[in-house]
């Protein structure tokens, strides 16, 4: 993983100050590119413990065409929360303290946090108990899980982006033409927040498959390390369904920035000398992508660094 180390230092010594959505700042910098061979290791960050049981309920969560949080918080999984939360407190159902601009502020003010706790913990506990509730806070809009598998077509079709994609995997491999998109410009406005991996290619060649995504943001120290254990698994599994081998994972970044509050976090990490990387494992008994849960999915000698915590930028 000496790549995702590169791309940290690239950002520090070549990143511009930049302002961003989120109130934060971030040094960024546009365009780059890793490749991450997936026959020498599975690619999970050895710098510091990075939780792989997550990473693998979001990507079931985004096969399975869910939009909703609920199953995610179901699952112990609480890495989409926020936005989940944000359109609950803006809405007038919301009768708590003040939220507005909760991430931010929470991120500077440990009081102000515990507040945040207590109300997201009212949250999560209304999401488990009330379905009405679920459905109407809990769902993050037409993202990943519906682009890839109900895109809207013409005259109210849906366009299941991910079955054909293994369809012509496995009919057509020599074409140039296997794509799934989550950027959809008619939808992106209805989006908790519009996608950040957003578009991917798949290839074939010498019986391998091979990967490539656009990312259009990265948040290198927070995000960055599941999309690539994402996409790696995603290759995996779209592998086994077609029965072809893994090649590499291609990671082509746009605006991939480092917020100025995880540059300590970064330091930490740099001053870390990666260790081997893991082996994936997979159910054997199990071949179609579609019958995967979470149980079928593990990891074998991860021996990473401690975690290094930091706050999200909202
Ligand atoms: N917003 C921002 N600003 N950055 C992101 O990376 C991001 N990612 C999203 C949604 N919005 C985002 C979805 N993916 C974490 C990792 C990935 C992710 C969301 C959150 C995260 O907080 N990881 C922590 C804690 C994980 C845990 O709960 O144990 C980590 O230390 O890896
Ligand atoms: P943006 O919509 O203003 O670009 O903000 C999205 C932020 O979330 C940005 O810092 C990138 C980050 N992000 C990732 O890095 N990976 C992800 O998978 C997701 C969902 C978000």
């Amino acid at each position: 993983m000496e790549q995702y180390l590169n791309l940290c230092r690239y950002i520090k010594e070549n990143g511009i100050i930049k302002s961003d959505r989120t109130g934060t700042g971030t040094k960024s910098v546009f365009g780059y590119q890793m490749r991450f061979d997936l026959s020498k290791g599975f690619p999970l960050l050895t710098t510091k413990k990075t939780a792989f049981r997550l990473v693998v309920s979001e990507l079931l969560w985004f096969i399975k065409g869910d939009t909703n949080v609920k199953t995610l918080i179901e699952a112990n999984n609480h890495i989409w929360d926020e936005w989940a939360f944000e359109k609950w407190v803006k809405s007038e159902s919301y009768d708590g303290p003040d939220m507005t601009n909760f991430g931010v502020r929470a991120a500077n003010d440990e009081e102000f946090k515990l507040v945040v706790d207590k109300q997201m913990e009212i949250f999560h506990s209304k999401i488990i108990s009330d379905d009405q509730f679920a459905d109407e806070f809990g769902d993050l809009g037409p993202v990943y899980g519906k682009q890839w598998r109900s895109w809207p077509g013409k005259d109210g079709e849906t366009i299941d982006q991910l079955q054909n994609l293994i369809e012509q995997l496995k009919t057509n491999p020599d074409s140039r033409r296997h794509i799934i998109t989550a950027w959809n410009p008619a939808e992106v406005d209805e989006m908790a927040l519009p996608p950040c991996h957003s578009f991917m290619q798949f290839y074939v060649a010498n019986g391998k498959l091979s990967c490539q995504l656009y990312q259009r943001s990265a948040d290198v120290f927070l995000g960055v390390p599941f999309n690539i254990a994402s996409y790696a698994l995603f290759t995996h599994l779209i592998a086994k369904e077609c029965n072809l081998e893994v090649g590499e994972f291609v990671h082509t970044l746009g605006d991939a920035h480092i917020y100025l509050n995880h540059m300590e976090q970064v330091d930490t990490q740099l001053n870390r000398t990666p260790r081997q990387l893991p082996t994936l494992v997979l159910n054997s008994q199990k071949d179609s992508i579609f019958e995967f849960e979470v149980e079928d999915i593990s990891i074998e000698g991860y021996d990473p660094y401690p975690r290094i915590k930091a706050p999200i930028a909202v």
